[in-house]
């Protein structure tokens, strides 16, 4: 090894709550030679997760795309074997394809419309930069249509909002002085992992871990008690321990009376939700969900740790909204080490019109803002999007409700910072959208992917080792800075670079489109002339202090041990109502249940489409990938080789379809077709299956479990429902 070495302050940028403080070891020679955890940042400690400990093998991969590259004339598009597109694509220098994308760009806005050329991107990289600043700018100067990035977290954060006005929670490092700790469709393991260190030093205090997930999680695993519930039914169960807790006279009374509103009709409604009722649609007995239900009202403080994977489901809002009220129920945020986590996003108040810009789209040919494409209807923007309009009606959604994105077919498809031909769900219809001749598709990314086969430019991105950024999180308090450790690989470019550089061979001429990446974070910080941020809650932040410590904590939250952080337990909320509202007035004035009710999914055990396919699939995430990022590494895919290809099924679902362990089965429904190899799982509740998330072209027949997924909606916040799915399994 050559030396001397530098040690950079960087930050991992994947799509993950803990968003680490990474220490990048560089040698004279200008390569990264080890990647650690900053030990001095609170919630990395030190740390990194299994996945982002082998990033070299990332940054340094082989199959890295190094230089822009350019369907070959006449090749049509679709799955391609892995090693084989340089047959597809020539390379091209940066020059041509910019011009050729901005020619193409330029002749389908004139043909048909601004609106007919839709963006994809999601969270590749969370950094404020790379996440949504030039390409904002460039789409809205464009005309383009926006994207309603619903994917991940709508309903949940929508529903968290009515009840909080806004996204805090109890900070992660408080979750060690919590006595009982509730891990609510939280896979804390694999997927919010410096959360864990916390709670084991709580149960060495002697708190107890509960887990509320059909899945057993490694999480699930190593907890006290894991409660196996039915896909789909939480909100059903959130219920009835809040109607336990009215019941039996445990809710705190002081904290509901000063601090929420709507506790009357709360206890009314929840009074239908007997443990009995319950426990026949959760699976669950009555005694558990009675237990539950005690152990949680009367142990303090009790931390809740609620994740997203409990609102991709039809009813999801409901749900969500329903737990998130459980903390205010019992009073548990007056504790410290009590409370709630969903997402602490809410903190971070970037200055986003600076950013992104939105008043660019006034300069657009549209001279208004584009219309909303919801990203999880990608299938449908692709095939069905404008065929209507000769009818001169809107297209409907699958429950009839007249959709907001009606206009002209997408004729060009952007994607960075995603995968839609793995993540999005239908795949099939997202394909046949992406395999269009007269599509024109442009993906930057770092690797082949799944949507890269269906590309007509193909052009490389940076890891975040390669650019500056300034970043927060979803799951930490700091706002940390990312310096760049090494130089991007062969021709790889930033997301800003390319945007910005589009933006002149299309003729732009606002300044803005010039911005460097200096001055972009400046403008993220709203840096004031004396230095410090103009932004509420980082007004004691400047550029050197964060140059100098890489990550520097939100105003509440900097000195926790003599003024520690307890959301909503004082000050107006920024609800209608200013106070916690279980009674939402919001939804009361859009003429929709203000309270939170259990409504089981369509597709469920419950809903018509069981008859002919009455299994309730989970297509999970990987412990050791992020969503389908590292799936193409092999060292990251050995890590998943125990489920990788497996569909998990309860022994007596599999007996009853004579089939057994390790034979080869189909996964089928109206929407799609899947090969995977039986594994049986005891502890799944029957009636549960289990697949994982993988780049659909490294599994057999090409395909992933989005072949299988719907674009149907949640009921808050037209958000993604992969876990409301139902197959049929048979032996091949
Ligand atoms: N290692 C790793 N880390 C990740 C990711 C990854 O892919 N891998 N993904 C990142 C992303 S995109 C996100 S959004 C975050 C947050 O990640 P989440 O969105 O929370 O993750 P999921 O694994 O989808 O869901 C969490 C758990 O919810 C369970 N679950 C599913 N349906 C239900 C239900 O109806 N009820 C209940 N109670 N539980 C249910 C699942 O079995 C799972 O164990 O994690 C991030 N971190
Ligand atoms: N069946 C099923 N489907 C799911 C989920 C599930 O649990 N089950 N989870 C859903 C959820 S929660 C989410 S958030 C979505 C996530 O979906 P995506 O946001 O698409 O996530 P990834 O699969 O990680 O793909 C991100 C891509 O961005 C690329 N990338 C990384 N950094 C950069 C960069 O700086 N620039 C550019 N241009 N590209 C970059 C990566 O190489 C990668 O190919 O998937 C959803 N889909
Ligand atoms: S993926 Fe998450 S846990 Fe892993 S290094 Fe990145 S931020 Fe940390
Ligand atoms: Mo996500």
């Amino acid at each position: 090894m050559a030396g001397p070495f530098r040690i950079v302050h960087t930050v991992c940028s994947h799509d993950c709550p803990d968003s680490c403080a990474v220490l990048v070891t560089v040698n004279d020679e200008g390569r990264a030679v080890k990647v650690e955890g900053d030990p001095s940042q609170p919630v990395t400690q030190g740390f990194l997760c299994a996945k982002v400990a082998k990033y070299l093998d990332r940054v340094y991969s082989p199959e890295r795309i190094l230089y822009p590259l350019r369907r070959r004339a006449g090749v049509a598009k679709g799955p391609l074997e892995r090693g084989r597109e340089h047959e597809v694509f020539e390379r091209v220098s940066w020059d041509d394809a910019l011009r050729s994308i901005a020619a193409r760009l330029q002749a389908i806005s004139d043909a048909y419309g601004p609106e007919s050329i839709l963006p994809y991107s999601y969270a590749g990289t969370m950094g404020v930069l790379g996440y949504g600043s030039m390409d904002r700018r460039f789409f809205a100067r464009l005309g383009a249509s926006r994207l309603d990035r619903t994917i991940c977290s709508e309903a949940g954060g929508l529903a968290w909002n009515l009840v909080y006005g806004k996204k805090f929670g109890t900070p992660t490092e408080d979750f060690r002085l919590a006595k009982l700790i509730v891990a609510w469709a939280a896979n804390i393991h694999g997927n919010n992992v410096h959360l864990w260190p916390m709670i084991e030093q709580a149960r060495r205090n002697g708190a107890r871990l509960i887990v509320i997930d059909p899945y057993r999680t490694r999480t699930a695993a190593l907890a006290d008690w894991h409660i196996a519930i039915r896909p789909g039914t939480d909100a059903a169960l959130a219920l009835g321990m809040m109607h336990v807790i009215f019941r039996e006279g445990l809710q705190d009374r002081d904290f509901i009376r000063e601090r929420t509103h709507g506790a009357q009709r709360l206890a009314e409604r929840v009074r239908e939700y007997t443990p009995e009722r319950v426990a026949a649609w959760t699976g669950l007995t009555a005694g558990e969900i009675e237990k539950l239900a005690r152990d949680y009202a009367t142990t303090q403080p009790a931390a809740l740790r609620m994740n997203y994977g409990v609102q991709r489901n039809e009813n999801g809002g409901a749900a969500a909204r329903a737990i998130a009220m459980l903390p205010a129920v019992i009073g548990a945020w007056r504790h410290r080490g009590g409370g709630g986590q969903l997402s602490t996003s809410g903190a971070f108040v970037w200055n986003k019109q600076a950013v992104e810009r939105p008043d660019l789209a006034l300069a657009s040919p549209l001279k208004r803002e584009a219309r909303l494409v919801n990203m999880c209807r990608l299938g449908q923007a692709l095939t069905e999007l404008g065929q209507a309009r000769d009818q001169g009606s809107g297209i409907r959604d699958e429950d009839g409700r007249e959709r907001n994105n009606d206009g002209p077919p997408v004729y060009a498809l952007f994607v960075y910072n995603s995968n839609p031909g793995a993540v999005a769900p239908n795949q099939n219809a997202v394909r046949r959208g992406l395999a269009r001749s007269d599509l024109f598709t442009v993906v930057h990314d770092l690797f082949f992917t799944d949507t890269t086969d269906y590309a007509d430019f193909i052009l490389p991105a940076t890891t975040f080792l390669e650019h500056r950024e300034v970043q927060g999180a979803y799951g930490h308090y700091f706002v940390q800075l990312s310096q760049q450790a090494i130089e991007p690989p062969g021709e790889a470019r930033s997301n800003v670079w390319l945007f910005g550089e589009l933006a002149q061979r299309m003729g732009f001429e606002e300044p803005c489109f010039r911005d460097s990446r200096d001055e972009i974070i400046r403008q993220a910080l709203a840096i004031g002339a004396d230095g410090h941020s103009m932004n509420a809650g980082m007004e004691h932040i400047t550029i050197e202090e964060l140059e100098k410590r890489g990550h520097v904590p939100l105003a509440f939250h900097r000195d926790p041990e003599a003024n520690p952080f307890l959301p909503y337990t004082e000050g107006t909320l920024e609800t209608p109502t200013g106070k916690i509202e279980f009674y939402s007035e919001t939804l009361a004035a859009a003429g929709e249940d203000p309270l939170p009710n259990f409504v089981p999914p369509t597709e469920s055990r419950w809903g018509e489409g069981a008859k002919r396919y009455p299994l309730e699939l989970l297509g999970r995430k990987n412990d050791n990938y992020l969503n389908s990022t590292f799936a193409n590494l092999d060292g990251h895919r050995k890590m998943e080789a125990r489920t990788r290809q497996r569909l998990e099924m309860h022994p007596a679902d599999a007996e009853a379809r004579a089939i057994a362990e390790g034979d080869a089965v189909r996964v089928f429904n109206d929407r799609g077709s899947l090969e995977l190899i039986a594994m049986l799982n005891a502890s799944l509740p029957a009636g549960v299956v289990a697949a994982r998330l993988d780049w659909a072209k490294l599994q057999p027949g090409g395909a992933n479990v989005n072949v299988l997924t719907s674009e149907r909606l949640t009921d808050i916040g037209a958000g993604a429902t992969f876990y409301s799915t139902l197959v049929e399994v048979k032996r091949t």
